[in-house]
Parts: structure tokens; C-alpha cells; sequence
């Protein structure tokens, strides 16, 4: 098994100040192994109030720093994560057990954000616009909020915490964050990296604790006026209820059942790689899963013979080691709703398990940790429940059709609409696919994840409530416009009167 060098453990940051859990720590598990692997603070209403309290304190002084100048820190936070990269991506694995590879992408999603947002200070754009009046002229500027409650879930626990705070803090916002109790570490390390970078006392704190305690906390705090979170539909529909009496400015993104259309003159071999990437990265639990695959008749068989094939050559194990391309999940729990899940499409009529369906066999060292193998599932009807809900576990469905216009409105039948994928040589079938598919994202010729920093991540329907992160939509949702007319002439002009 890989060697642990010592990580960085998780510690709330409050005002500067970095405390360690105390007695009543909340137990964190390395799930390649299922040992404990030290504890999370369990952050008290107390704890959030003293926070806010700082980050409220904080804000006058940031919001007034020039944008350029808090840019420049996080130019820095940039490099400060560039040299801790593999110190990182170890906590990132060895928290919620991702591969190497892709931990490693999971930091640097979140050195891509700092360079994107640190270029944003020197941006912040606005818009000029005539007025529609002689003699005057009409602008907006961006202005910052105050203190933004970030909730961060474990499947990016650097990305996702980075995708919330530098927008926030590039407008010149202060944050509370509140990581998932799962992936504590990574959090802290990834607010050590800001402090290391210059970050005045009280910008950014952190948390740890209970979404029941701390999140409920923080979402209800009255000098709280923004929030974002990533995470269930369940818990969002409740940060939502809980935030509605303060008209709080919320983004919340949630759940996905992301499909990949595989029409009749696609590269099969190309298909199959694309499949692999989307349904088994992270073990598929990741929002942007390829969790459904939407196959014309003409190729279904085939498709299906070398993805089982494919998928059986999936290498199961610890994620730090080289040769494996499958780590485990995060949790006893995810394993266990991932076998109803398989349990469920077994029992469905007509669904057929056609590879994997059970925990891996690994070698005994790992026997505590939580392994699945790669699982397939065809002959699935577009409205049994392993084509609806989502399973967030290296499962994926294959629902075959017989036009694009049948794959267009299978893709489309679900609560979702997150991610989507097209794979065809045909322009025009891509052209119509691009416009008629029900997601936030619509990937050509490739499978369903692969976001990048600068532009707008989010969903339709039930995966969000409108807003974007990433990109300048990031920046939209951060800052508050202000509207400025600007009237020269001296005399009362009145719009849509004179
Ligand atoms: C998520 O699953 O919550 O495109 C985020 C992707 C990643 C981000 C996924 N860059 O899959």
C-alpha cells in the first residue's frame, strides 16, 4: 500500500485562528482501507456565529481593497497550491479516495480558478449603454454582498470550495465555508494555502460540522446574505425553504443523470473510452456521471460487447497506486445505496445486469475499504427508476433507441439536466443534439465531464435553481449590480416622458 507522508488535518479557521477538533471530533475514514484517519471539529451554532462575526468585521476593509490588489493574493494562493500540488492530491485520495490522477486534477481545477479569478480583478467589468435621454448616460457597477456561506461537498473537496470562494472573494466578499465532514482536511488545506498567500484575518474562515448543526447555522444566519451549495436535492430543497424568509441570494447545484448518446456512425472504440472516463471516473460519483447511455439500435450489440469488455479491464484498488484506474467510494452508506440501486435494476422487468453488480475483491490489505466493481446495466427502459435516480456509484444504464429524435427525448426524460453528451461523425445531428438537449452543459464528441474553470458550470430543472458558477457567471452570481444614470444637463429630464 501507497505510504501516507503526514497530511494536514482538518481545523476550523476562525478569524485567523486555526483550532483542531476537540474530544467530540467527528471521525474521518480513509475509504481505501476504512481506517479512521483522524477527526473533523464539530463546529457548534456558537462556532459559525463567531465566524460570521469575523468575516462581518473583515468585509469593510476587503470590499475597499482595490480589486487588483486582492487579485494579486490570489495570483499567489495560485502558486502556494501549484507547490503543495502533491501534498494536496494525497489528502484529496486518501479523504474520499479518488485515483491519483484525477485527484491531482481535482487541485488543479482549483490552481486553473485561482489564475482565472486572480484575472478577473483587473476586469470586473460593467456595462456603459446610451440613455435614452440627451445629455445623460447610464453604467453599472459591480459591488460586493458581504459574508457568502459556502457548502462544499466531498466529490471536489478542493474544486468545488475553490469554484465558490475566489469568485466570492475576487469581488471582494468575505466567506464562511462549511466543508463536508468527509473531506475536512482538504478544505483546511485548501484555506491554508489562501492564508499562506496573504489573506487578511476574518476573509476566510472555515467550519466543520454537521450539515444539521453548522450548515443549518450558517444557512440561517441573519448576516449571512448569500449562499451556495453543492449537494443533494434533498438538502438543497432545505437550504432553500430555510434562506426564502431572509430573500438570501442562493445558488444551489445539485443532482444529475447525465446521459452520452451514441448514434449509428459513432467510433465505437472512441465511444467505449468516453463511456469509461464518465461513468467510472471517481467512481462515479461525480454530479456530471454518465450514468445513462442512450444507444441506436444499429450499434447497440456492439457497443455493448466492448464496453463490457472494457469494463472488466477496470483496475479496482487503492487510488495512489499507479496501475489502478478505480478507487473506492467514499463511504459504507454510498456502497450500500449503490447495491439497492443494482438490487433495484435486477428486479426491474426486463433490465439485465450484463457486468459487475457487486463489491470488488481486492487484496486483503484494502478489505476495510469500500469497493464496487465497474457495473453495466442493458436492456433499460427509459422510466425504470436506475434510468431516473441517481446512483452516484460506477454504474451506468444502456436504453437503446431508434433515431436521434427518440435519443433527444430519452435524454430529456428525467428530472435532471446537468450534462449531456453527443457521439456521432454527423454535423448536423450534432448541431440539432446541441440545441435540443435539456442540460446546463452539452459536450460534442466526448463524454459528460470535463469542465473547465472559465466557463458557466450548472443545470436545468431539478439540478440547480438558475444560477451558474465557474466563468463569469461566478462573478455574476458574487456581486450585486449597481445601476448608475448619470444626467448632465442640467434640467429635470424624465424617461419615458420627455
Ligand atoms: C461535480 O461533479 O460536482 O467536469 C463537479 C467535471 C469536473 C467537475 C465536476 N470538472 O466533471
Amino acid at each position: 500500500m501507497p505510504a501516507t507522508p503526514t497530511l494536514p488535518t482538518a481545523r476550523n479557521l476562525i478569524d485567523g485562528v486555526f483550532t483542531a477538533a476537540g474530544a467530540d471530533g467527528i471521525p474521518m475514514y480513509d475509504p481505501a482501507t476504512g481506517e479512521v484517519i483522524g477527526h473533523a471539529p464539530r463546529g457548534t451554532r456558537a462556532d459559525i456565529d463567531a465566524a460570521v462575526a469575523a468575516a462581518k468585521r473583515a468585509f469593510p476593509a476587503w470590499a475597499a481593497t482595490p480589486a487588483p490588489k486582492r487579485a494579486e493574493i490570489l495570483f499567489r494562493a495560485a502558486r502556494v497550491m501549484e507547490e503543495r500540488k502533491d501534498e494536496l492530491a494525497r489528502l484529496v485520495t486518501r479523504e474520499m479516495g479518488k485515483v491519483k490522477l484525477e485527484a491531482e486534477g481535482d487541485v488543479q481545477e482549483a490552481i486553473d480558478m485561482a489564475y482565472y479569478m486572480a484575472g478577473e480583478g483587473r476586469r470586473l467589468f460593467g456595462a456603459t449603454t446610451p440613455s435614452e435621454l440627451p445629455n445623460k448616460f447610464c453604467l453599472t457597477l459591480r459591488e460586493p454582498i458581504g459574508v457568502c456561506g459556502l457548502i462544499t461537498p466531498w466529490n471536489f473537496p478542493v474544486a468545488i470550495p475553490s469554484w465558490k470562494s475566489l469568485p466570492a472573494l475576487v469581488c471582494g466578499n468575505t466567506v464562511v465555508i462549511k466543508p463536508s465532514e468527509e473531506t475536512g482536511g482538504c478544505a483546511t488545506a485548501y484555506v491554508e494555502c489562501l492564508m499562506q498567500a496573504g489573506l487578511p484575518p476574518g476573509v476566510v474562515n472555515i467550519v466543520h460540522g454537521t450539515g444539521e448543526v453548522a450548515g443549518d447555522a450558517l444557512v440561517r444566519h441573519p448576516d449571512v446574505p448569500v449562499l451556495s451549495m453543492t449537494g443533494s436535492n434533498e438538502t438543497g430543497r432545505l437550504v432553500a425553504q430555510n434562506a426564502a424568509p431572509m430573500l438570501k441570494h442562493l445558488h444551489v447545484e445539485l443532482g444529475g443523470k447525465n446521459g452520452i448518446i451514441v448514434l449509428d456512425d459513432a467510433d465505437l472504440d472512441f465511444a467505449v473510452q468516453a463511456i469509461l472516463w464518465s461513468a467510472y471516473g471517481t467512481s462515479g460519483q461525480r454530479c456530471t456521471a454518465g450514468s445513462r447511455i442512450i444507444v441506436q439500435a444499429g450499434v447497440h450489440d456492439a457497443l455493448l460487447e466492448k464496453l463490457v469488455a472494457a469494463a472488466k479491464t477496470q483496475r479496482v484498488g487503492h487510488g495512489w497506486s499507479d496501475d489502478v484506474n478505480l478507487g473506492p467510494v467514499v463511504r459504507p452508506a454510498a456502497l450500500e445505496k449503490i447495491e439497492r440501486y443494482v438490487k433495484i435494476g435486477v428486479e426491474e422487468d426486463g433490465a439485465t445486469l450484463a457486468c459487475g453488480g457487486r463489491r470488488a475483491d481486492v487484496p486483503a490489505e484494502l478489505a476495510g475499504g469500500w469497493y464496487f466493481e465497474p457495473t453495466v446495466f442493458c436492456d433499460v427502459t427509459p422510466t425504470m427508476r436506475i434510468a431516473q435516480e441517481e446512483i452516484f456509484g460506477p454504474v451506468t444504464a444502456l436504453i437503446r433507441v431508434q433515431d436521434l429524435d427518440e435519443a433527444i427525448e430519452v435524454f430529456n426524460g428525467t428530472p435532471y439536466g446537468l450534462s449531456g453528451a453527443i457521439i456521432t461523425r454527423d454535423f448536423a445531428s450534432m448541431m440539432k443534439g446541441m440545441r435540443a438537449l435539456k442540460s446546463g452543459i452539452v459536450y460534442l464528441h466526448n463524454g459528460t465531464i470535463g469542465a473547465e474553470v472559465h466557463l458557466p458550470f450548472g443545470g436545468v430543472k431539478a439540478t440547480g435553481n438558475g444560477h451558474r458558477e465557474a466563468g463569469i457567471a461566478g462573478i455574476d452570481f458574487y456581486s450585486e449590480l449597481k445601476t448608475v444614470y448619470i444626467d448632465y444637463s442640467g434640467a429635470l429630464q424624465r424617461a419615458q416622458i420627455d
